[in-house]
């Protein structure tokens, strides 16, 4: 089978929210393509993409998923991403790989806080986008407040090109705008050709298929012209300028159906062959210099048989098996043996893979999600995937032991799968700290280690990651010296301190070098800085590391026999502790944007609970019976949110949180802090 070419090629992630019908959705195409026999279901586990048994037992994704499918002479790759806020990783790679995201939405709930997430996301990277309203035969699903809330929320430039026939439970069939014709409800057959539209759709039909030709032509003056004399445009025309608007990201079409019967698939993959550009038309901002083979890794699946599978796009090629590659990050050589094709856990085996195509390949030696692979060594500055930072940290012991360095193993291995997931040792405890973007998140990890590396393993409670900063300017000087037989130490340092305002939100840290006259030599400088560095690990008021600072080194001494580094090290670590009692130092803490969405109900309880936890209400958005309560919530205040959310709403609410920013802790919560901290000091050294 020789290489796909890459006009012939349509590269699509499925995004959106979490529980909307992603991974229904990527089922339903695989089978209505022909490329599987059955339609599976989430309920009972057997989909093509949620394969991992953790998946399965949790009916949701956990990581990203590479599908391919054949449709009138297209290849489709679809990567199902998982919609929930702790396994975004995947999603943001997956995104980098395609030219296009159908952003799956709920007909009952619109837009939620992960789609407009995901739309950020892709607007940033301009992906072309598809919007598929799913689940339209559920009660309250409403196809026309969703399109208007993704008009409102998403883009004034989302325009209907499916309607549904019928609503909720009477929901029998969608009809396609583009080609003028209807799919009726297979009821998870496959779908029978294209039918009439039902006459009593006419005038629903009429003003959308206006709407949609409005927009449409538009973007394109030619067919402008010819619409406004009146001309019937032939559906190819229009088709051809709809692609050349979503390609240029001028227009978002918008789909419908119900995932779970496989209504709406055709039309589906009908608009995602016709409007979703080519990685020859749009092709990849990943550098690759003049190599003649090159290949981009978004994925690594550490599967227990094979070993690691490292998906990857074809960046330069084709790309056939038995190629030795170069990874330019560690030198190293590494031989693709065979190319495969994935189809979620099966693979299969093909000669070569051309520009643009997704695939994999098993066992590679060093090679992590994002590195850049080439044919020769070339400087390439490997694409930068904006990771999401962990926000949540919880301390893990092993339950054995002796098993600490199994479980370190296993969590190495899964963090080269998701790079979010962090394994650190807390330099003030000596405790092993795993950090994730959420509590399930972490849960998954360890329920991993257990049924892949056979670790059992204990967490602890999370710990509130603060910061401490400065709000003043001070001055000291610490003079550091010892003389007793043999040589001495000398170091002696003057130093100011400064509040260094944040920059994009990240506190930082200045080293300014303002000696005059070489009162301190050059060499013994940097070592001021290296003390101060050290100094800052551990703040005095709670322990925590000190950030937004600026240091200016302005006068010092040295002995020219007694001075060293060390004793620079010394004094700078020492003058820094003393300006910075005087420099009015503060607490920080992570404050949390947090999503709830609870019955309406349940809404009163749920908002005073909010407030008793010190957070401060943003927003509140009613949709079909359930309310999306948006607000600002210290992480300290929310660790355990999930509990009392469930007992709130008797398990009918949901929540994301993402970290938004550092504030200053009031004084009253900190005094507390810093007295336990003392206390823990105290306590640690008896
Ligand atoms: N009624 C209805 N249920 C659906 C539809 N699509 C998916 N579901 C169900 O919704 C749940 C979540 O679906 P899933 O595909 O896992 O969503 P994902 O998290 O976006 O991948 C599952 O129980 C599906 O069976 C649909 O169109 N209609
Ligand atoms: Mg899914």
């Amino acid at each position: 089978m020789p290489a796909t070419e890459p006009t012939k090629i349509r590269n699509i992630a499925v995004a959106g929210h979490r529980g909307v019908g992603k991974t229904s959705l990527v089922e339903a195409l695989l089978y209505e393509s022909g490329k599987t026999n059955r339609l599976g279901t989430i309920d009972q586990g057997s989909t093509v993409s949620d394969w991992d048994e953790h998946e399965q037992k949790r009916g949701m994704s956990l990581s990203g998923s590479l599908c391919h499918l054949e449709w009138k002479d297209r290849k489709i790759n679809l990567v199902d991403t998982p919609g929930d806020a702790g396994f975004q990783a995947d999603t943001y790679a997956a995104l980098r790989v395609v030219e296009g995201v159908v952003v799956v939405l709920s007909g009952v709930m619109g837009v939620e806080v992960n789609t407009s997430r995901v739309w950020k996301r892709a607007e940033d990277l301009e992906l072309s986008r598809v919007l598929f309203v799913n689940m339209l035969d559920r009660e309250r699903a409403d196809f026309f407040r969703v399109l208007e809330a993704a008009r409102q929320q998403l883009s004034d430039r989302c325009v209907a090109i499916q309607l549904p026939i019928g609503s909720e439970h009477e929901l029998t069939g969608i009809v396609d705008l583009l080609h003028m014709c209807a799919y009726m409800d297979p009821s998870g057959g496959r779908e029978g050709g294209p039918q009439p539209i039902p006459d009593s759709m006419a005038d629903l039909v009429q003003e959308h298929r206006e709407k949609l030709l409005d927009a449409v032509v538009e973007t394109d003056e030619e067919l402008m012209g010819r619409y406004l004399e009146g001309e019937e445009l032939e559906a190819e025309a229009v088709a051809d300028a709809l692609k050349q608007a979503v390609t240029r990201d001028e227009l978002y079409p918008v789909a419908c159906g119900v995932a779970s019967k496989n209504l709406g698939t055709t039309a589906l993959l009908d608009l995602l062959v016709e409007g979703v550009p080519s990685p020859a038309k749009k092709g990849t901002t990943i550098e690759f210099g003049d190599a003649k083979q090159a290949v981009f890794v978004f994925k690594t699946i550490a599967d227990p048989f094979t070993g690691r599978i490292s998906c990857f796009r074809v960046l330069a090629g084709p790309v056939s098996g038995d190629t030795t590659l170069v990874d330019p990050r560690t030198h190293a050589k590494e031989r693709l043996g065979q190319v495969l094709l994935m189809q979620g856990k099966d693979s299969e085996q093909v000669e070569a893979l051309g520009i643009g195509d997704l695939g994999a390949v098993a066992k590679l030696k060093d090679v992590v999600t994002g590195d850049v692979l080439v044919d020769h060594e070339v400087a390439v500055e490997p694409p930068h995937i904006d990771f999401p930072e962990p926000v949540m940290s919880f301390a893990v012991t092993p339950k054995a032991k002796g098993d600490e360095e199994k479980m370190a193993t296993g969590l190495r291995r899964l963090h080269e799968e998701d790079p979010t997931l962090l394994l650190r040792r807390d330099p003030q405890t000596g405790e092993q700290l795993l950090s994730g973007l959420s509590q399930m998140q972490v849960e998954v990890a360890v329920d991993r280690l257990n049924t892949r590396f056979h670790v059992e393993v204990e967490l602890h409670p999370p710990r509130v990651p603060y910061k401490e900063t400065i709000r003043k300017e001070a001055r000291a000087r610490h003079r550091y010296k010892k003389q007793t037989g043999g040589r001495g130490q000398f170091g002696d340092c003057a130093i100011v301190l400064e509040p260094l305002p944040a920059e994009d939100g990240e506190l930082g840290y200045e080293f300014v070098d303002k000696i005059v006259g070489g009162v301190i030599s050059q060499g013994y400088r940097p070592a001021v800085d290296k003390g101060i560095r050290e100094a800052m690990e551990h703040g005095e008021l709670a322990g925590a590391p000190v950030q937004g600072v600026r240091v200016l080194l302005v006068d010092g001494m040295e002995h020219n026999v007694d001075s060293s580094e060390m004793a620079f090290k010394i004094a700078g670590s020492m003058a820094f502790k003393e300006a910075y009692q005087q420099a009015d130092p503060v607490l920080l803490e992570p404050i949390m944007e947090l999503e709830v969405t609870v019955p309406d109900d349940n809404v009163g309880a749920v908002n005073g609970d909010l407030n008793s936890r010190r957070g401060r209400l943003q927003g509140m958005e009613p949709a079909g019976g359930m309310t999306t309560i948006k607000a600002e919530v210290p992480m300290a205040e929310i660790l355990t949110y999930s509990q009392a959310l469930t007992s709130m709403t008797g398990g009918r609410g949901d929540y994301s949180m993402h970290f938004l920013r550092y504030e200053e802790v009031p004084s009253h919560v900190a005094q507390k802090i810093i007295e336990q901290t003392k206390r823990e000091r105290e306590e640690a050294k008896v």
